[in-house]
């Protein structure tokens, strides 16, 4: 089983805290951490290694003054691609980024700058998006003559709905501030976007392991299935989980009232939220 020290990307720096939250920082600043099929094969390595190596959350973030400008289209135009070459890279974007989706570990998101086209994609796959006021989202596809080809159709589809995804693909349209907030695109606004993404990892981090996993992995898979299915599925997740003998303490204080009550106010930082 690889651990996390095992691992040495280039475009992208990879550190653990002692709370056992990995930071993942996409670092190709100069080059506005445009994604190449190098960086998409490094995420990858990192997010099939981070669900077994003991890491309990995730905040990812990036280096310079942008989350990710999407595709590197200039590894795309020198590559001069066959259909079936980019229709493989698609696969090895999906692969990526469902390792993450789906990874079981918490992904939070610290956004800042442009999070655009391919970028979008990537933040998307997080389990929770922190933008700062700065962060505009955007998809243009449209304007470039390309398509999403990492998971927009799915990914951002779900968080804005398909007349909005349209709308930005086909006009170039934005999103910032409040209104990305609105539409779905993040749930938190706050300038210190990576103080709150640790915050909340850590936050996470205290979870159990397994009910971090169900809520980062079946969460995803039921969304998929019939609602009949999707039944099922959550009976039986909830039959392993609920009955973990590592819950037995939280159930036990809870029992003897003298569990942590869960009231508003109490589990928060302070920060606007949505
Ligand atoms: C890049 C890329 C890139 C910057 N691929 N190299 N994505 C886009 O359409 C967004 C393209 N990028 C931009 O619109 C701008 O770069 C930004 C608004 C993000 C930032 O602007 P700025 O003024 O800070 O930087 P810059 O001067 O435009 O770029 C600085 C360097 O980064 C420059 O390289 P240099 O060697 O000339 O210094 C740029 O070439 C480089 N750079 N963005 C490659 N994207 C699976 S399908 C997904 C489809 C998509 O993602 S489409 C969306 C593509």
């Amino acid at each position: 089983m690889k651990r996390v020290n095992d691992l040495s990307p280039k475009n992208i720096a990879l550190s653990l805290t002692e709370q056992g939250v990995a930071v993942v920082s996409l670092n190709r600043p100069a080059k506005r951490n445009a994604l190449d099929s190098a960086t998409i094969e490094e995420l990858i390595e990192i997010f099939s290694t981070l669900p077994g190596a003991g890491v309990r959350a995730c905040v990812l973030r990036a280096e310079g003054d942008h989350f990710s400008a999407g595709l590197d289209l200039v590894e795309h135009h020198d590559a001069d691609r066959s259909p079936a070459d980019f229709w493989q890279l698609c696969l090895r974007w999906h692969e990526a980024f469902n390792k993450m989706e789906y990874g079981g570990v918490p992904i939070i998101a610290a956004l800042k700058g442009a999070v655009v086209g391919g970028g979008l994609e990537l933040a998307s796959a997080a389990h929770i998006r922190v933008a700062s006021p700065q962060t505009w989202f955007g998809l243009p596809e449209g304007q470039r003559g390309l398509f999403t080809g990492g998971g927009a159709t799915i990914r951002v589809r779900d968080l804005i709905g398909k007349a909005r995804m349209i709308d930005m693909m086909l006009t170039g349209r934005l999103y910032q501030g409040q209104e990305a907030v609105d539409v779905g695109l993040c749930q938190y606004l706050v300038e210190d976007t990576e103080t709150l993404a640790m915050e909340l990892a850590n936050r996470a981090a205290q979870n159990l392991p397994l009910t971090n996993f169900a809520i980062c992995s079946a969460i995803s898979h039921m969304q998929n299935m019939s609602a009949l299915d999707a039944a099922y599925a959550e009976a039986c997740v909830a039959g392993v989980v609920n009955t973990q003998p590592e819950a037995r303490s939280r159930l036990d204080a809870f029992a003897r009232g003298v569990a942590v009550k869960i009231k508003p106010g109490e589990a928060k930082s302070g920060e606007a939220k949505s």
